[in-house]
């Protein structure tokens, strides 16, 4: 079995209901078992700043699946929820983004795969979540505690209610 985590995010529509859709909609694609689950986090817009503002979460799984096969879940689940990646601009607005931020210890770098992500460590909106969830674990040679103290976390914060 591999531990997974999974970076949710999306600024179109209702969001909160999407990512309670979408996390058991992974875990019975993956055979998974969910083994923690941030809240979720209202987060400024990154990258292009003239879109609302976004909702992130982050997940830890356990899977028999491989990094692919588990890419392929993700992929699949954010086209359940109206991912259409032919409309959207870099950086732009969206229903769902699944990111496979880690798995395992593995680095990987293919095309259509790379491990740990290659962003994770550059974004508040990912490491604020992340580390309410995995604040020591080591991915790559840091963690998401550390990662954080070099980043402004401003306007992140957590929503209240069940998540
Ligand atoms: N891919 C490679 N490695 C991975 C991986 N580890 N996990 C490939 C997931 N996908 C991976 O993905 C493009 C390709 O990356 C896939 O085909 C996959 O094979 P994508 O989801 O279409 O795009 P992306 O990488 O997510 O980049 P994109 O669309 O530019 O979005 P970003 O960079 O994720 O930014 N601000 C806040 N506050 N919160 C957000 O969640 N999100 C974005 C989107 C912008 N600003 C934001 C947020
Ligand atoms: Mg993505």
């Amino acid at each position: 079995m591999a531990d997974a985590l999974i970076a949710l995010g999306g600024n179109v529509g209702d969001v909160r209901a999407t990512f309670a859709d979408a996390i058991p909609a992974i875990c019975d694609h993956a055979g998974a078992t969910l083994l923690a689950r941030s809240a979720d986090y209202i987060t400024p817009p990154w990258g292009k700043a003239d879109q609302p503002p976004f909702i992130n979460a982050c997940i830890r799984i356990e899977t028999a699946l491989s990094p692919l096969a588990l890419l392929r879940v993700l992929q699949t689940v954010e086209a359940v929820h109206g991912r259409d990646r032919a409309r959207e601009t870099r950086w732009g607005p969206r229903t769902l983004d699944l990111d496979l931020l880690a798995y395992d210890d593995i680095a990987l770098a293919e095309p259509d795969l790379v491990l740990p992500h290659p962003h994770l460590f550059e974004r508040a909106f990912v490491l604020v979540p992340l580390s309410e969830i995995v604040p020591d674990r080591l991915i790559g040679s840091r963690t998401p505690r550390d990662a954080l103290q070099g980043l402004s976390a401003d306007g992140i914060r957590a929503l209240p209610g069940p998540p």
